[in-house]
């Protein structure tokens, strides 16, 4: 929902961002090690590599570890959930992105049956494989690609939409009967059959780069990031921010408001009472015990930062 200017009132937004004294140093369990070691041992093989990551926050977060292959293998990046994205300014988005090198870009819905999108990725591979320089394995006119990206942007989506696209045409049974094929089809997915080019089927996941609170912030309002690890009150209060900033206001209508508000307490408050999400507790008065009842602002949190998510609060694009 736009709301006009004229109709704001009295509403004045913050323009900038208070994050206090967070760090990020603790956001991304360190975990990785080895599922990077692995991933860079299978890169060997392969002929192109499908980067995916979230079109609200193209340049946030990606992580440029692999960047040391781009120069020999080509890349495509695919913006996926594009469905959650304000897609309205994509040309200065590839424009920004070719700028930094990268120049391969698709944007994607993975979860809607039969996208368009999703069926542009393997011709768009097959021609960027085949004006790349060959490096390996000169002879054979089969070509491997594998998925990679940051946690929960659609890696294993993408797969699975690929895997439906392909295995529609009725060539999967007929690869999986044949002894020998069988074993192949269990890491790798044929996705093309002239060339032949499998899917690696267990995607890459990479760390994010966060480079500073706010792009920690941005990651972990799309779920790339435990909440609890950056604290779901300020990421509630960052959210209103950047949809104030973005002037959607989808929550105010959603969440019955009578305007937009800047205030995060107001807000969850209004939104606690709006989902009936409210506590009781004991407070000492000078006559006694009495309950009371306050709103449940964590559950209200809660409810706001999943409705950006399942995009209930309209579309953004937080990256510009
Ligand atoms: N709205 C939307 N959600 C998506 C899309 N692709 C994946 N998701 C959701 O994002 C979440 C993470 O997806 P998943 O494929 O498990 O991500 P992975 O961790 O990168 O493998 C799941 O809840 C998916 O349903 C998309 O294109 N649009
Ligand atoms: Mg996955």
């Amino acid at each position: 929902m736009r709301i006009p200017h004229t109709s704001l009132g009295a509403a004045t937004f913050r323009t900038v961002f208070e994050f206090g004294e967070r760090e990020v140093a603790h956001w991304f369990p360190g975990h990785m090690a080895k599922g990077l070691r692995q991933m860079r041992a299978s890169l060997k093989n392969t002929d192109c590599i499908v980067e995916i990551h979230d079109a609200r926050i193209p340049f946030s977060g990606r992580n440029p570890l692999f960047q040391e292959n781009l120069d020999v293998r080509p890349h495509l990046l695919v913006l996926n959930k594009m469905d959650l994205a304000d897609t309205s300014k994509k040309s200065s988005i590839l424009k920004q992105l070719e700028r930094e090198g990268v120049k391969n870009v698709l944007f994607t819905d993975c979860l809607k049956q039969r996208d368009e999108s999703v069926k542009k990725i393997i011709p768009f591979v097959t021609r960027l494989i085949e004006s790349a320089p060959r490096f390996h394995r000169e002879e054979t006119r089969s070509y491997c690609l594998m998925v990679i990206g940051v946690p929960n942007v659609g890696k294993s989506s993408l797969i699975n939409a690929l895997r439906r696209t392909y295995l529609k045409k009725g060539k999967a049974s007929k690869v999986g009967g044949e002894p020998g094929i069988t074993k192949a089809v269990l890491t790798k997915i044929q996705v093309c059959e002239r060339p032949i080019i499998h899917l690696l089927d267990t995607p890459g996941v990479l760390p994010p780069r966060i480079e500073n609170v706010e792009t920690g912030m941005k990651l972990a309002l799309c779920g790339t990031i435990l909440d609890h690890l950056v604290g779901e009150d300020i990421m509630a209060d960052y959210l209103l921010f950047s949809l104030n900033r973005l002037q959607q206001f989808g929550y105010v209508e959603k969440y019955s408001l009578e305007a937009p508000c800047d205030d995060i307490q107001h807000v969850l408050k209004h939104i606690a009472v709006n989902l009936g999400k409210t506590q009781r507790v004991k407070a000492l008065t000078g006559v006694g015990d009495i309950t009371i009842k306050i709103p449940n602002y964590t559950a209200a949190a809660y409810d706001f930062i999943r409705a950006f998510r399942k995009g209930e609060l309209g579309k953004v694009m937080m990256d510009l």
